[in-house]
C-alpha cells in the first residue's frame, strides 16, 4: 500500500492492524530517511485518542482562566459533547460578534494527501458558515509572493517555468548560489515529491563541467555541490554583497545595455544609486566587502566570472526570510538583467533551486486534484506572520502592499493543520497574547504537540495512514493513490468528518459536503483534475484504474523548460503582467507608496539585527534557524529520526570551534542560547563549515518550557523561535523575519532539567 508525504512516497507495511515498516518508493532515485520516523510515531503514545478540554474551560466555559493555557490538566469528553460545545461557541461568537471575529486563517503544512488537507478543510467548513480571518502570503514566502508580482510575476507562475536541471546540465557555466542549495531541505516538496533528484543532478552538472559559488554563512548549504567555492559572508548582507558585483560589472562597463533596454524598466535610477551619484556612496566591491566581511576581490573576481560565463544566479527563499527580505530577491532578478542572460538555458536566475525538491524537474506544471475552498465572507485577512501584532492590536492600523489595513477583533481561533508555537517568531510574545486575547482556541490535532497542548479544546485527528487520499504535487511526476493502511488509532476523525460533524449541527452541512462521502469526494477532485489535465496534453486514466493501479505517471515535457524564454523571444508579444509590461528595475509602483523602508529600486538596508549592528555587541552571534534536516518543521519531532538528532536530548546547535573555545564550550555540551526575547537550551555541535559568528539551531525543537505556569520561562528543548525576531519585512511585503537574529551563548551550568515536551498533558476528571 502506497501512501505519500511531503518528503517522499513510502509502501506500508502492516501486522496486525499494527505499520511494521515504511520502505521508500522503488521509483525514487535518493529517497528521504525521515519516513522511518513513521511506523513509532503513527501508533505510539503521543496520539491525541479523545476529544479533550481544558479544565478550566469545560468547567467555566469561554475565557475561563486563559492564563492557564498549557499549564492546566484536560479533561477527556465524547465525541457528542465535543462537538455541542464547539458548534455552540463558533455560533455564540459569530452571532455576537460577526464572523471577523473568527481567526481560521490556520497557516500550516497539514499532510499531503490532497483531500484530507487540514488547511483546505477548515477554511472550506468557515467559509460555509460565513466566512473566517484569513491569511495571505505564507511564512515560506512572505516578502517574495507580495513583491514578485509588482516587478516580474507572480511567484508560482514563476516557480512552474523554472528552468529545468537538465537545461542547466547541457549550458550553464557558473551556479552562483546564495543560500547555496540545501540538500536537507530538497528532501520536501509540499505536496509530495515521488522522485528525489536535486542531490542525483548537481552531480550530472559537476560531470558537466559546471563550477559552482556558494555564498552562505554555511558550507553545508552547498555541501553536494563537488568543488564549490565557499563565501562565507556575513548573514543579511547580500543585497550589498551583489551590489558590490553590480558595481564592479557598471564600472568595467560589462553591464548588457541591450537587454537592459528592451526588457526592463529603467534601469538609471538603479545605475546612479549603485554609482553614488544619488547619495554619495559608491556601492563599490570595497564597500560592499566591509558590510558583508569577505575580501573585495573576491567579489570582483566573482563579478568578472559571472560576466565571462553562461551563469544562474539562484537565491535561497531563506533571505527573504530575514528584515527587508524583499531586497535581495529584487537585487537577485536586478544583478541577472545586468548579465542579460534571462530567457537564455542555462542562465538567469532561480527563486530557487534547493528549497523544496521539486524546483528543477523536468516535468509539466500540472497539479492533480485540489479542494475548492468556497469564498470567504470576510475581507480582513492579515499576512499571514503578522498574527501576535493582531491579538495585541485589535483595531490597530498597519500598512500592506499599498493598502492601509486595520487588525480585526479576534475572540476564536480554529487551527488544523499548522502548528504557530512551532512557526511563529518570538513565541514568549506569542504566548503573552495567546494566554490574554481569545476566549476560545479550538485545534485538530495528531499529537500532543504544542499546538494541542496550548489549546481550549482539542479534537483528534486520523494522520495519512488512517485514510484514503491522493497524493499530488504541481510538477512531480506521479499521482500517488494513498490506500488507507491501519484503523483509525483511538477515537480520531478525519478532519472532513469532524468539520461533517460540525457542519451537521450547524446547518451548514449541504453545503460543505454538497453531499459526498470523503470516498465521492476523492472520485470527484480526480475527475475535475482529468479535465485541467487535457490542457497540459496529459490523458488521465478513469478514477478505477487510477484507484486499482495505485499510481499514474505523469509524461515528461518535450522540452526542458527555460524560464522567460518566451519573453526573452518576443517581449511585447509575451508582456510580462507588471504595468509596463517589463521586468521592473526601478517600480513607480512601489515608488508611490512612499515607504521608508522599501523605496521604488533595490537598494541596501541594514538589517534590525546583525553582526555590524550595535547589537553585535551584546549579542555577537547571528542565529541561523534554518529548516531541520531530520522532520518537517515540527512534524515527527518525536519520531525516531529527529529524536537521534538530539544531543543529552535537546536540539542540536552548531557553532564555529572559535566561538565555542573562546566560550569554554566542546562538542556535546549544553548551552544557553539566549537574547532580550528569550532564552533556550540546545545541544552543541562543532564544525568549521560555519562562519564565525554564526550559530545553527534548525526550527522545530516541540516548544518546551521549564516552568510551563509563567510566562517567559526557559525554553529547556532548543526552540530558537523563543529567541527569533517578530518584525514585519517592510510595510510592503509584511512578511517573516526569522533569519535576522542575534543571540548570544554561554554553558549552561547546574542541573539539566528534564526534557517534558514529549510527556502527555496532565487528564483529570471533570469536577
Ligand atoms: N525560526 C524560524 N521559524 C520558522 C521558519 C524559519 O525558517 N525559521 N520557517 C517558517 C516556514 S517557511 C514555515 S512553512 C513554517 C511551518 O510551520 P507549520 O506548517 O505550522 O509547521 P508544521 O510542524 O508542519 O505544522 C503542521 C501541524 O499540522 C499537524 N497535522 C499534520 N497533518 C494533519 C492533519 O491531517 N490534520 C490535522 N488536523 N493536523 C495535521 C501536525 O501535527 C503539526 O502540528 O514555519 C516557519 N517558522
Ligand atoms: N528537511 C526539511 N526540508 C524542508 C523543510 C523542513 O522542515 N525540513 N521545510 C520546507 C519549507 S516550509 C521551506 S519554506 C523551505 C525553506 O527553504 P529555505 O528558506 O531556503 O531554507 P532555510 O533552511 O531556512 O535556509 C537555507 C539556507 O540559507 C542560508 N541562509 C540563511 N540566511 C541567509 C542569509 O542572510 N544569506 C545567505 N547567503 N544565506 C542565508 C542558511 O545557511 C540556510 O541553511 O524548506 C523546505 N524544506
Ligand atoms: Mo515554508
Amino acid at each position: 500500500m502506497l501512501t505519500s508525504t511531503h518528503w517522499g512516497v513510502y509502501d506500508v507495511a502492516v501486522k496486525d492492524g499494527m505499520i511494521t515498516a515504511v520502505t521508500p518508493f522503488d521509483r525514487d532515485p535518493d529517497p528521504s530517511p525521515i519516513g522511518q520516523s513513521l511506523p513509532g510515531a503513527v501508533q505510539g503514545p503521543l496520539r491525541v485518542r479523545h476529544p479533550a478540554v481544558r479544565k478550566s474551560y469545560l468547567d467555566n466555559g469561554p475565557g475561563a482562566a486563559r492564563h492557564k493555557r498549557g499549564a492546566e490538566p484536560f479533561v477527556n469528553v465524547s465525541w457528542n459533547e465535543a462537538i455541542d460545545l464547539v458548534a455552540a461557541e463558533l455560533k455564540r461568537v459569530t452571532t455576537q460578534f460577526g464572523n471577523s471575529a473568527v481567526f481560521a486563517g490556520s497557516y500550516g503544512w497539514s499532510s499531503a494527501g490532497r483531500f484530507h488537507h487540514a488547511q483546505s478543510q477548515v477554511h472550506r467548513f468557515m467559509n460555509c458558515l460565513g466566512g473566517y480571518v484569513a491569511h495571505v502570503g505564507t511564512y515560506s514566502l512572505g516578502a517574495a509572493r507580495t513583491l514578485l508580482p509588482r516587478i516580474l510575476m507572480d511567484m508560482d507562475v514563476m516557480r512552474s517555468q523554472q528552468t529545468a536541471w537538465v537545461s542547466l546540465e547541457q549550458h550553464c557555466e557558473l551556479l552562483v548560489a546564495f543560500g547555496g542549495v540545501p540538500s536537507k531541505n530538497s528532501q520536501v516538496n509540499s505536496g509530495g515529491i515521488s522522485q528525489h533528484e536535486v542531490r542525483p543532478m548537481l552531480k550530472r552538472l559537476a560531470a558537466a563541467g559546471v563550477k559552482f559559488v556558494n555564498v552562505s554563512p554555511l558550507r553545508q548549504d552547498f555541501e553536494e555541490a563537488p568543488g564549490a567555492l565557499w563565501v562565507p559572508a556575513r548573514p543579511n548582507t547580500d543585497t550589498a554583497f551583489m551590489l558590490g558585483l553590480a558595481h564592479t560589472i557598471i564600472a568595467d562597463g560589462k553591464h548588457d545595455r541591450a537587454f537592459l533596454a528592451r526588457y526592463c524598466t529603467d534601469f538609471e535610477p538603479f545605475r546612479k544609486y549603485v554609482m553614488g551619484e544619488t547619495d554619495g556612496v559608491a556601492k563599490s566591491a570595497q564597500w560592499a566587502a566591509e558590510l558583508c566581511d569577505v575580501p573585495a576581490d573576491t567579489i570582483t573576481t566573482l563579478a568578472h566570472r559571472m560576466t565571462a560565463s553562461r551563469t544562474m544566479i539562484n537565491v535561497a527563499w531563506a533571505l527573504q526570510r530575514g528584515d527587508h527580505g524583499e531586497q535581495p530577491y529584487w537585487m537577485g532578478v536586478t544583478l541577472a538583467c545586468l548579465l542579460g542572460q534571462i530567457g537564455t538555458p542555462g542562465g538567469g536566475f532561480a527563486l530557487a533551486y534547493g528549497p523544496v525538491g521539486i524546483e528543477g524537474a523536468n516535468a509539466r506544471p500540472f497539479s492533480g486534484p485540489v479542494l475548492p475552498q468556497g469564498q470567504n465572507g470576510v475581507k480582513t485577512p492579515i499576512p499571514v506572520a503578522r498574527i501576535t501584532d493582531m491579538l495585541e492590536n485589535p483595531g490597530g492600523h498597519y500598512d500592506f502592499d499599498g493598502k492601509a489595513c486595520t487588525y480585526p477583533d479576534i475572540r476564536l481561533i480554529y487551527w488544523a493543520g499548522g502548528n504557530p508555537f512551532h512557526h511563529h517568531q518570538d513565541l514568549n510574545r506569542l504566548l503573552r497574547a495567546w494566554r490574554s486575547k481569545p476566549e476560545t482556541i479550538i485545534v485538530n490535532e495528531q499529537y500532543w504537540n504544542p499546538n494541542a497542548k496550548y489549546a481550549d479544546i482539542v479534537l483528534p485527528a486520523t494522520t495519512m495512514m488512517e485514510r484514503d487520499d491522493i497524493g499530488s504535487s504541481n510538477r512531480d511526476r506521479h499521482i500517488i493513490a494513498m490506500k488507507r493502511a491501519i484503523d483509525p488509532v483511538a477515537e480520531s476523525r478525519s478532519d472532513y468528518d469532524i468539520f461533517t460533524a460540525l457542519s451537521e449541527r450547524l446547518g451548514t452541512k449541504e453545503k460543505f459536503t454538497e453531499g459526498r462521502s470523503a470516498a465521492a469526494w476523492l472520485r470527484h477532485l480526480y475527475e475535475a483534475s482529468a479535465v485541467r489535465a487535457r490542457k497540459f496534453d496529459i490523458d488521465l486514466p478513469s478514477f478505477e484504474a487510477f484507484w486499482s493501479e495505485g499510481l499514474i505517471e505523469v509524461p515528461p515535457p518535450l522540452e526542458p523548460s527555460v524560464m522567460m524564454r518566451k519573453f526573452r523571444e518576443d517581449p511585447l508579444a509575451n508582456k510580462l503582467p507588471t504595468p509596463s509590461g517589463k521586468i521592473e528595475i526601478t517600480s513607480p509602483t512601489i515608488a508611490a507608496f512612499n515607504y521608508d523602508d522599501c523605496p521604488g529600486h533595490p537598494v541596501w538596508f541594514a538589517p534590525a539585527e546583525w553582526l555590524g549592528s550595535p547589537l553585535a555587541k551584546r549579542f555577537p552571534l547571528h542565529l541561523m534557524s534554518h529548516q531541520p534536516s531530520t522532520r518537517l518543521h515540527s512534524q515527527y519531532d518525536h519520531g525516531s529520526v529527529s529524536l537521534a538528532s538530539k544531543i543529552q536530548g535537546r536540539e542540536a546547535m552548531t557553532l564555529h570551534p572559535q566561538d565555542a573555545a573562546s566560550r569554554g564550550i566542546k562538542s556535546g555540551d549544553v548551552v544557553r542560547v539566549y537574547n532580550d526575547r528569550g532564552a533556550c537550551l540546545a545541544g552543541v555541535k562543532i564544525d568549521d563549515g560555519v562562519r564565525p559568528g554564526v550559530a545553527v539551531l534548525p526550527t522545530g525543537a516541540w516548544f518546551d518550557p521549564l516552568d510551563p505556569t509563567q510566562n517567559d520561562s526557559l525554553e529547556k528543548h532548543g526552540n530558537p523561535n523563543v529567541l527569533t525576531l517578530d518584525k514585519g519585512t517592510s510595510k510592503l511585503t509584511q512578511g517573516c523575519s526569522a533569519h535576522t537574529t542575534l543571540v548570544e551563548v554561554e554553558l549552561f551550568k547546574g542541573e539539566l532539567p528534564p526534557i517534558t515536551a514529549f510527556d502527555l498533558p496532565v487528564f483529570a476528571s471533570r469536577s
